[in-house]
């Protein structure tokens, strides 16, 4: 069969020929593709005299494996060579050094918050959240903030839109995180310990207001708590949070609507050389507003006050960052300066916790 050997060998070398795997597949198809031409070949086997089919039938299988036998090992051998190409081409110096890869850091006021967080913890209190788009019940009323009380207009509060003809009052940006207790208070009943940190906003802007600012406030309701408990409570908080062995603290009496009665606090502290040092020194700096629980308070939220009383404070955490950390600009805190975070901001993974010392 002479033509047979034309074919084996058209088809050998169009094997040896294909460059990569799909022109190996076409010549796969040419030759034994349902419409390939060895396959028509078999086909036509069914039209000859046995004999002759016998004989033909068995050259054509010789055929037939010898090229899908060549097929196959060029396959592998296509496969070989796109594989060395791949490690030619991709590989890594791994003998050189590192790339130091550029990592974020934590802002002071996420990192004052989690020291917080960590001394109230040891201290029974829990953390406690709530929304920063707030009711006018929540944010003034439940804290004896009637409507015509002069503290709402001193709040410079932001207002909520309402659509043409809705005269419900508008919700507010919350001015305090005080709304969180409220909610504490409603949700947990008494006895409760909790802190509440946030995001509160008022309309004020100059060297030492931003809109936009943190506080944290505490509230600590059980059957006789009292202010020496407040005090205590601050006097420790202090001491963990400037990392000092001891402060002193002031009490000076002033007024809130939701404390009765109420109390300022100032710690003792010298400024020498510009240099802030808390517990020692004859000056006095203000750091906190703080009281008893107003009866009024604890009846909103649902509290019965001839059963229940309990202190609350309130402290800018801004300011707490500034004075810890020596950062002089309070602006500079939200202006998102790459530059400025990278100086004052912390290693994400050094988590404030009280064994470990707060700020390391
Ligand atoms: C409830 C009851 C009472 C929270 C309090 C203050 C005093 C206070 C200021 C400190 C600096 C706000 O950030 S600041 O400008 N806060 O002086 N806050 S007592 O009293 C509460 C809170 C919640 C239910």
């Amino acid at each position: 069969m002479d033509g047979l050997d034309t074919l084996k060998a058209k088809y050998l070398s169009a094997v040896a020929g294909a460059s990569d795997e799909s022109a190996l597949e076409e010549v796969r198809l040419a030759a034994l593709g349902k419409k390939g031409e060895i396959s028509a070949m078999m086909a036509g086997l069914g039209k000859m005299d046995p004999d002759a089919r016998k004989a033909a039938g068995a050259s054509l299988n010789a055929l037939k494996d010898e090229i899908d036998a060549a097929l196959r090992a060029r396959k592998a051998g296509l496969a070989d060579a796109a594989l060395d190409e791949r490690l030619r081409t991709e590989w890594l110096d791994v003998t050189l050094p590192g790339r130091p890869r550029r990592t974020g850091t934590i802002h002071p006021v996420s990192q004052v918050m989690e020291e917080l967080s960590a001394i109230f913890a040891d201290m029974g209190f829990a953390v406690a959240e709530g929304p920063q788009v707030e009711s006018d019940w929540y944010n003034f009323d439940a804290l004896n903030i009637p409507p015509e009380h002069p503290a709402r207009q001193e709040h410079d509060t932001f207002f909520m839109h309402r659509a043409a003809g809705d005269d419900r009052p508008p919700h507010v940006l919350r001015t305090h995180t005080s709304p969180v207790q409220i909610r504490a208070m409603m949700d947990k009943g008494a006895p409760i310990r909790v802190i509440a940190p946030g995001r509160v906003y008022r309309m004020d802007m100059d060297q030492t207001h931003t809109p936009m600012f943190h506080q944290v406030e505490g509230l600590a309701i059980d059957r006789d708590i009292s202010m020496a408990n407040l005090k205590w409570t601050l006097e420790e908080f202090c001491r963990a949070f400037f990392e000092v062995p001891s402060v002193e603290l002031r009490f000076r009496a002033s007024h809130f609507p939701f404390t009765e009665p109420s109390a300022e606090v100032d710690i003792r502290c010298s400024w020498e050389g510009g240099q802030l040092r808390i517990g020692e020194g004859d000056r006095w700096m203000e750091i906190l507003g703080s009281g008893m629980v107003h009866p009024k308070v604890l009846r909103a939220a649902g509290v019965d006050p001839d059963e229940w009383q309990g202190f609350a404070f309130g402290m800018g955490i801004d300011r707490l960052a500034m004075l810890k950390y020596g950062i002089p600009d309070l602006r500079a805190f939200f202006e998102s300066d790459l530059r400025w975070l990278r100086h004052y901001g912390f290693a994400a993974l050094d988590m404030p916790n009280l064994p470990g010392g707060l700020s390391r």
